[in-house]
């Protein structure tokens, strides 16, 4: 049964129409198509046809690009903080100018309805605003010291080129919450976008190289690398990228991760989840319904702190599964870019593949499907739509321990605290979850150290939809990686721990003597 409900959802935009808006918007953002004409084509989800032409760029270019960065590094570490706030406070205003046109791109190019294509955009002001405020801000500790007449402090200090390696998901978020943070603390960023996102990221780029021009500062201190395999590797592998931020799968961050531990630069990384939210016997049943739907169905499933497992208490799990049900079975499925649609496209060929196996496995496993499971019939046989789906598992088998990026919410059951919370651990995955429950003391339970071991754990709140003000980032296979907010901007910088002797005198530390 097909869950579209109206014509507009089903009556996609030609070919022609398409890629002239995408065009349009990028323009809009000032990029010059020109200057990047090439023959790597780039898709919609919408529909699967070419929105973009763009040329990719060599191993050679990613090595250009690093070089001239790294030459920008010295001036920009000598530009103070708050200057560098002025730029970043600059894009943050072009930002807010181009939200539409920027957002447009996102729903083109990775498929996003555009209430949340926008709220992409506001993610990206929002970490600008915040970049601002933390440019005067980049706080360092003093110390007593064990020693008359000494003192201890830290400073931070600008750490070297970033390079940033983000996904189709969130193609221009994820860029800003690095980018903000590595301009205010003196980085200059080569940034790697999904090959599925190239406009956004070049239209991204585009605005932040305006408000570098109109502050004076070096075009050098940003660039966009585009392509996939050898481009990611150079970037990976350069000596001179201090940092490199990645986010995408865990198989890709098992192997970045030790080629850039193997020459001793820094890496954060926010790879897979396999975000689950407990049920409790107490909880709000409409408040849990809708916060479970946006976060297990919005974004088609394609955000990793998208709720892929409930865990309901016994007493609850049935109602809880009908309620769901009943409402993935009213979701519009269709165009992103009306008004109404709640479920895009997903995103590729391989990702409807991996729903359709996912499910497969899940039924062989014992599930039952509550709802949807079937393509839509919307926008052609290049595009993929899929209905969201509710699958009640006996047990937490493999299928469910693997996070498939498509709109599957697997439902256990569980009699006490400890089993949910067990449950809730027991996946290789660490990034989000969530408790429902109007009981305090099992919301407390669940924030412990004995209770989630996630980075992100909340209450009476789905798992996704994070403000930028917190740290982002999860544990185990998820990379254990911090970006965004709080202090996780102190992975874009060195610290140096300075020890200052004003006594005359030179006693030593831990008491040692050594006189000469
Ligand atoms: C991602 O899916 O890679 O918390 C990032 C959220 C968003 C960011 C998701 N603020 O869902």
């Amino acid at each position: 049964m097909s869950t579209t409900t109206t014509t507009e959802r089903t009556d996609l935009p030609g070919a022609d129409e398409l890629r002239q808006r995408a065009e349009r918007a990028a323009q809009a953002c000032g990029l010059d198509l020109s200057a990047h004409a090439g023959d790597a084509a780039g898709r919609s989800p919408l529909t699967g046809s070419v929105v973009s032409s763009l040329a990719w760029s060599s191993a050679a270019d990613v090595e250009a690009a690093v070089g001239r960065a790294h030459a920008a590094f010295p001036a920009f570490r000598d530009t103070p903080a708050p200057v560098r706030g002025n730029l970043v406070k600059r894009l943050g205003e072009l930002l807010t100018q181009h939200k539409a046109d920027l957002g447009e791109l996102v729903s083109i190019e990775a498929g996003k309805i555009t209430s949340e294509a926008l709220g992409e955009v506001q993610e990206m002001i929002d970490i600008c605003d915040y970049a601002v405020g933390l440019s005067r801000q980049l706080f360092g500790r003093t110390m007593t010291s064990e020693r008359p007449g000494h003192r201890l402090m830290e400073t931070w200090h600008p750490l070297g080129v970033v390079g940033v390696i983000s996904a189709f998901n969130f193609p221009v978020a994820v860029w800003s919450w690095n980018t903000a943070v590595a301009l205010v603390c003196g980085d200059p960023v080569v940034w790697k976008p999904s090959e599925q996102t190239p406009l956004c990221a070049l239209a991204a780029n585009a605005l932040l190289q305006r408000a570098l021009a109109e502050s004076d500062l070096s075009p050098d201190l940003a660039h966009v690398v585009l392509g996939a395999g050898e481009v990611g590797q150079a970037l990976v592998d350069d000596p001179r990228v201090a940092l490199l931020s990645a986010t995408g799968s865990t198989r890709m961050g098992r192997e970045v991760g030790p080629r850039v531990a193997a020459r001793f630069g820094r890496v954060l990384l926010e790879l897979g989840g396999n975000n689950a939210a407990i049920v409790g016997p107490s909880a709000d049943l409409d408040l849990t319904t809708r916060g479970i739907v946006f976060a297990a169905a919005g974004t088609a499933g394609q955000r990793c702190t998208t709720m892929r497992r409930v865990i309901a208490h016994r007493d609850v799990v049935d109602d809880v599964v009908e309620r769901v049900g009943a409402a993935y079975r009213k979701l519009p499925v269709g165009n992103p870019l009306v008004e109404g649609t709640l479920v895009g496209p997903l995103v590729s060929k391989a990702a409807f593949e991996g729903f359709e196996a996912a499910i497969e496995q899940a039924k062989e496993a014992g599930g039952e499907v509550i709802a949807g499971g079937a393509r839509v019939d919307v926008g052609g046989a290049d595009a993929y739509y899929v209905e969201p789906t509710v699958i009640r598992m006996p047990q937490q088998s493999q299928v469910v321990c693997t996070e498939t990026f498509a709109p599957i919410l697997y439902v256990l059951d569980y009699a006490d605290l400890d089993e949910a919370i067990a449950l809730n651990n027991g996946v290789p995955q660490g990034l989000s979850s969530s408790i429902f429950t109007q009981d305090q003391a099992e919301a407390e339970r669940f924030v412990a150290a004995s209770g989630s071991d996630c980075g992100i754990v909340n209450v009476n709140i789905g798992t996704s939809g994070a403000e930028i003000g917190g740290a982002f980032g999860g544990e185990k296979e998820t990379g254990g990686g911090r970006e965004s907010g709080s202090d996780a901007w102190r992975a874009y910088m060195r610290r140096a721990t300075n020890t200052i002797n004003y006594s005359g005198e030179l006693p030593l530390a831990q008491g040692v003597t050594f006189d000469v």
